[in-house]
């Protein structure tokens, strides 16, 4: 084996991932600019948090044999598409579809795919709304589109998500039956919580809603 062949592969294979973790920046970015201008203009923030990973290259080389995707780093970009992800935690129900559409719209964001797995849960029970977005990366010598995958969940969904991913990984995968059906009525009740908590939050934003007396017309001048 040639070291510079090696070194040349691994210079190459840094550059790849460094795109990555720059759309992981961007999105990032964007994310904490919504929850700011929320702040400053709502006094109320649907996002509760924002976090991020990039795949290590273990992961993403198990996915690639997974998947039996080609073995090269074009394969790799075109097929892998969770390399970059950035997951938003809302309050309520109610915030994702407004966090997915202030994203969607923006002009330099093209979505790729979009699974619903609140509207469709996941048999295990999983809830998130995932988005596979495109964002350009503006490099030192080039501009390159990069994909991230964009998580956005509420609170309680996200509860349920990092324990069933713990005993997931504790049973490596095979979970057994007594634990799989509490995972799933645990699933349930996260979600009559989270149905309540969007009730309160209606109740409560229509008692702080100014009174009007019928009639009266409005003067939007
Ligand atoms: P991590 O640790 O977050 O990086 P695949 O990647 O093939 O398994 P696919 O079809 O590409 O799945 O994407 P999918 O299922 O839409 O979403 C994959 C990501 O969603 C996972 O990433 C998890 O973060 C999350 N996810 C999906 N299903 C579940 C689930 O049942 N339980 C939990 N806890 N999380 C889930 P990674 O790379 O698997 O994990």
């Amino acid at each position: 084996v040639d070291v510079d062949d090696v070194r040349a592969l691994r210079d190459q294979f840094v550059d790849f991932m460094l795109g990555y973790k720059f759309a992981i920046d961007e999105v990032t970015t964007k994310i904490n600019i919504l929850r700011e201008d929320f702040n400053n203009t709502h006094a109320y923030n649907p996002i509760e948090h924002v976090g991020s990973r990039l795949k290590s290259p273990e992961s993403v080389l198990e996915k690639v044999r997974r998947k039996n995707y080609a073995m090269n780093l074009a394969a790799i970009r075109e097929n892998v598409l969770d390399i970059a992800g950035v997951r938003v935690v809302c309050s309520f129900i109610s915030d994702i579809a407004t966090i997915r559409d202030l994203l969607v719209s923006q002009a330099d964001i093209t979505v790729l795919e979009e699974r619903d797995y609140i509207t469709h849960r996941k048999p295990n029970g999983y809830q998130s709304l995932h988005l596979i977005v495109s964002i350009p990366v503006f490099r030192a010598g080039h501009t390159q589109r990069v994909p991230v995958e964009i998580q956005i969940r509420t609170i309680a969904m996200d509860f349920w998500a990092s324990l069933e991913h713990k005993i997931y990984y504790k049973y490596r995968g095979e979970v057994p039956p007594n634990l799989r059906s509490d995972l799933a009525q645990a699933a349930e009740a996260a979600t009559q919580l989270d149905e309540k908590m969007e009730a309160l939050h209606r109740q409560v934003d229509r008692a702080a809603e100014p009174k009007t007396a019928a009639g009266d017309a409005l003067d939007l001048s």
